[in-house]
């Protein structure tokens, strides 16, 4: 198959972006500047109605949501075990990603980009200040679950091998030092990103990216 990932600096397209790295299969990276409205344009629009990234083109074929890019690309790649085999760990792996996508990723989203959820201005502040700390609970939550994958022996959210989930958890946290937060406030999930970004496949994706891990200023 012929891969094409369009994915922007930074963002939850990181999330296919390291998976593809790791499954060792040729990819055409397409980076979109969503800083200067790229994915606004009519010719990304031709990619995604939708104007956002990540999106996988296979082929003739254009497959947008993280959670349907993970589940095609584990269709495809059997072997890897991108999502687990067994029935109910598959439906935990899928249950934390469509947590992360759908909570996780949106509660920041409210704090990132206040003026998707209202076009009230007065009202930014205090959707920002909400959700920093809805946000914290959601970071307590990842760290809690990074603690019983430690516990648990493998010492990644993926089965054996860092993924999806993990380079997911890396992103959330990043974002929350985008916003304020101080990695230090959650050792074990702060340790555990350091250590990720640290494994070959992930520290590619980092470099092509060129992504600063802490934006934490204190
Ligand atoms: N649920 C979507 C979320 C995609 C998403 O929120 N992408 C963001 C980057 S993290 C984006 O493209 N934002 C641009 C915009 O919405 O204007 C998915 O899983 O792909």
């Amino acid at each position: 198959m012929s891969l094409t990932l369009y994915y922007a600096s930074g963002a939850c397209s990181f999330v296919p972006h390291v998976l593809l790295e790791s499954l060792g299969v040729p990819f055409e990276p397409v980076p979109v500047k969503l800083h200067k409205g790229e994915h606004l344009g009519d010719a990304y629009k031709v990619i995604n109605p939708r104007s956002q990234v990540p999106v996988l083109v296979d082929g003739g074929h254009t497959i947008t949501q993280i959670v349907a890019i993970v589940s095609y690309l584990d269709a495809c790649h059997p072997q890897a075990l991108v999502l687990p085999s067994a029935p109910l760990a598959r439906a935990r792996a899928l249950e934390i990603l469509s947590w992360m996508n759908n909570s996780a990723h949106i509660t920041f989203a409210h704090i990132f980009m206040p003026h998707k959820f209202t076009d009230e201005a007065a009202a930014h502040a205090a959707m920002k200040t909400y959700n920093q700390q809805q946000y914290r609970a959601v970071l307590q939550e990842l760290q809690a679950l990074v603690t019983a994958a430690a516990a648990n022996g493998t010492g990644w959210l993926d089965a054996g091998q860092p993924g999806a989930l993990d380079a997911y958890a890396l992103t959330l946290l990043r974002w929350g030092t985008m916003v304020g937060i101080n990695p230090q406030d959650y050792p074990a999930l702060w340790a555990f990103v350091q250590r990720l970004a640290q494994q070959p496949v992930v520290a590619r994706v980092i470099e092509r990216e060129r992504l600063k891990l802490n934006w934490y200023e204190g």
